[in-house]
């Protein structure tokens, strides 16, 4: 079965005014495109089949030998981008914004000392990336981090478990933003779907018996 663009949860225009449907639409675009191409580096393959957060987990594993370092680094773009662009579309909601509350707010207040930090940590991060990547927020087995990744390489990469993709990529802001890369990251916290993020937060440590 080959990797397909999942559904948009809610329509292009729903995110008004903070993500317009132009750059939605346009953003669409280039994540099925990453697909597509995804879809004809893994062709006939035996690693085809597997959900792609495996694939970018286990990368240097899977697509092992030198006859493969056209397709790695293939799957490595379009991958990182199919399964960030995933994450990316979860993360955003029309009810967004607001704050977390729960055990992702108890998380960040031990990690960074309050939401408005943790969000100051991680809008530095993306303003201070050069060229194109992503923000994260991440949980690292221990706790909560913001970090960032270049071109479209993923925190899975490392063991990482994002919980929260921020898009740094000119496709995602140029439309409506220009370069003003700032405004683009000023308007994600307006849409920012914290019980979404919540959600992937790993469980407590469950203690193995004997
Ligand atoms: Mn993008």
């Amino acid at each position: 079965m080959p990797h397909e663009l999942p559904p948009l949860p809610y329509p292009e225009d729903a995110l008004e005014p903070h993500v317009d449907a132009d750059t939605m639409r346009l953003h669409r675009e280039v994540h099925r495109h990453d697909v597509e191409r995804l879809n004809r580096a893994l062709e006939r393959t035996r690693w085809a089949d597997l959900p792609i957060a495996e694939t970018m987990a286990r990368l240097d594993e899977i697509l092992d030998g030198p006859i493969t370092a056209y397709r790695r680094a293939k799957t490595r773009n379009h991958g990182g981008s199919h399964l960030n662009h995933s994450l990316l579309w979860e993360n955003m909601s029309p009810r967004g914004g607001g704050a977390p509350d729960g055990p992702l707010a108890a998380a960040i207040e031990r990690d960074f000392g309050s939401l408005v930090r943790c969000v100051d940590r991680l809008t530095r991060a993306a303003l201070g990336l050069v060229g194109s990547g992503w923000a994260w927020l991440v949980h690292d087995g221990t706790g909560l981090q913001a970090v960032t990744t270049p071109n479209n390489d993923t925190p899975v990469m490392s063991g990482q478990t994002p919980l929260l993709a921020l898009d740094l990529w000119e496709h995602a802001y140029l439309t409506r933003h220009g370069v003003r890369r700032r405004e683009h990251v000023e308007a994600f916290w307006e849409v920012v779907d914290w019980a979404a993020v919540a959600a992937r937060l790993p469980g407590p440590e469950v203690p193995q018996a004997g």
